[in-house]
C-alpha cells in the first residue's frame, strides 16, 4: 500500500506508516478508529467499514457520477494533508493513490475498486483473523503503543 498518504479517512488509520512512540500517532490511529466504530463498541466490522467507505467514496465524488476521477482523487489527497508536501512529492503521492485505487487501470475509479482496496487494508490489521479489527490490533498495525 505504498504512495498512500494518512488519511484516506474511512480506514485511513490503516494507512499510517508504523511511528512508535509518536503520541500524535496513537491519538490519530485512535481519533480515526472512532469515526469508523459507529456503535462504539471497541471493534470495527466489515459491515462499520463498509458504511465508512462507502461515505468517503460519496464525499470525495464531488460530481456525484460515481466514479472517482484523477481530479477528485487529487483533491481527496490534498485534502488529507498531500497539500503540505513539496509539490513534486505532492505529485507522486497523488498518481500513486490514483494507481493503488484503480486496480484494472481503466482511470476510473469505481466504489467497488475502492472498497476493495480499503477492505485488504483494514484485514491486514486483522491479527486474529476473526473478520474485524479491534483498537489494539489497529495500533498494532501501526506500531503505536495505548496511550
Ligand atoms: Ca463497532
Ligand atoms: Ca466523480
Ligand atoms: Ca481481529
Amino acid at each position: 500500500m505504498k504512495g498512500h498518504i494518512a488519511a484516506l479517512l474511512a480506514i485511513s488509520l490503516l494507512n499510517l506508516s508504523p511511528a512508535h512512540a509518536d503520541p500524535r500517532a496513537a491519538a490519530h490511529v485512535e481519533n480515526m478508529f472512532r469515526v469508523v466504530d459507529t456503535n462504539r463498541d471497541g471493534i470495527i466490522t466489515i459491515a462499520e467499514s463498509d458504511v465508512a467507505i462507502e461515505t468517503e467514496f460519496r464525499k470525495f465524488d464531488l460530481d456525484g457520477d460515481g466514479i472517482w476521477s484523477y481530479a477528485e482523487v487529487s483533491k481527496q489527497q490534498l485534502d488529507a494533508g498531500a497539500s503540505q508536501l513539496p509539490p513534486d512529492v505532492q505529485a507522486k503521492v497523488i498518481a500513486g493513490a490514483f494507481a493503488n485505487y484503480d486496480m484494472d487501470g481503466d482511470r476510473r475509479i469505481t466504489l467497488a475498486n475502492y472498497r476493495q482496496v480499503q477492505t485488504a487494508i483494514l484485514l491486514q490489521a486483522d491479527f486474529d483473523k476473526d473478520g474485524q479489527v479491534t483498537l489494539q490490533e489497529a495500533r498494532q498495525l501501526h506500531g503505536v503503543d495505548a496511550p
